[in-house]
């Protein structure tokens, strides 16, 4: 290709970054865009599909039949979640069963969030309402993504987790109008999701790698700060009506601003859950393998079976 033409593609592409027209999977575009997507995309994926693990945890334990039926539900979108955006990686010449590989062996990360365990069924509500909360902040914005498949990918998610969220507000509100016992184990849950929660949106801005070029490429319309903050804000009114309390003595309402403002992240926790040394996740690696290792028949019947019609 010569020079002349690279510049061009290169300015088509910025053209259409400038004027919000999709990048498609057959058009030109930078491999560090291409490789930036590949990366958040995959990572994202790989959260869906471990996010299933504390959940699934739960399954069989929910405590009544309508609450079990909600959880098969969610976890079940989950899959379906992580799916579609395996395939979106896959428009982008990505191959799955690299990425999987790349998930089981440690070198891809996935979300902080899932490394940390269920203790008891109050926590199932709090993940729904903060976990799935946080990720619909997250990714309202994504449904913008300059990226079509991911975008696209992201409105049929973004639905699915505002019930999610719901679900999960609905277990945390039957729990505080419940005895003083119930109410105890949701601010328990809270107490020990909260940060964890803040954790999710990634690191401050100034300490984000990816933010600057990401925001440019629009993949990302928000900071993880400006995310953060969003959050926090629609949470604490909810916190209110749920007659529980967000463990943060420095969490407080601005009248002039609209805002909260709230205390510092345990920045070393984070990266300490990052870097594989969280609560749970060698548990949760060492199940994901097992699943896949369990599940390769029916990989090999599928592939016999497509093989067998083509
Ligand atoms: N955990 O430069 P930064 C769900 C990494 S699924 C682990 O700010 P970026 C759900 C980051 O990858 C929720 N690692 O990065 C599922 C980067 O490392 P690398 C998942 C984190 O990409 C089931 C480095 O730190 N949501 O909701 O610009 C049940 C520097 O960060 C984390 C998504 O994946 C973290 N929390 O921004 C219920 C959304 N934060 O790659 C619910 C899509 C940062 O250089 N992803 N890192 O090695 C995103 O929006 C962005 O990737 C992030 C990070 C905001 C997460």
């Amino acid at each position: 290709m010569s020079v002349i033409e690279s510049r061009t593609l290169q300015e088509d592409f910025e053209d259409k970054i400038r004027r919000d027209i999709r990048i498609e999977p057959d058009d030109w575009m930078p491999e560090k865009y291409r490789k930036t997507l590949i990366r958040q995309i995959s990572q994202h994926a790989h959260s869906e599909i471990v996010g299933m693990l504390p959940e699934g945890n739960w399954i069989t334990r929910a405590p009544s039949l309508k609450r079990k039926v909600g959880l098969l539900a969610k976890v079940q979108d989950e899959a379906g979640h992580g799916l579609y955006l395996y395939a979106a990686a896959e428009t982008l010449g990505a191959d799955r069963a690299d990425l999987i590989d790349e998930l089981h062996t440690g070198k891809a990360k996935y979300s902080s969030i899932f490394n940390y365990p269920t203790l008891t069924w109050a926590d199932i509500g709090a993940i729904g309402w903060l976990v799935d909360g946080a990720a619909i902040k997250n990714q309202v914005p994504l449904c913008r993504c300059s990226y079509g498949p991911y975008g696209r990918a992201m409105v049929r998610v973004c639905k699915e987790e505002s019930f999610h969220q719901r679900q999960g507000f609905l277990i945390m509100k039957a729990l505080c109008d419940g005895t003083a016992e119930q109410k105890a184990m949701a601010q328990d849950a809270l107490n020990r999701w909260w940060w964890p929660a803040l954790m999710m949106f990634g690191p401050n801005d100034s300490a984000s790698t990816h933010s600057a070029q990401s925001m440019a490429w629009k993949i990302k319309r928000f900071s993880n700060d400006d995310l953060r903050q969003k959050f926090v804000d629609m949470i604490a009114p909810q916190a209110d009506i749920l007659g529980i309390t967000i463990p943060d003595p420095e969490l407080k309402y601005h009248e002039d601003t609209g805002h909260y403002s709230f205390g510092e992240i345990d920045w070393e926790e984070f990266w300490n859950v990052v870097k594989g040394n969280g609560p749970c996740n060698r548990q949760r690696i060492k199940t994901r393998v097992k699943a896949h290792e369990d599940g390769a028949w029916v990989r090999e019947a599928i592939t016999a079976y497509a093989k067998k019609k083509s």
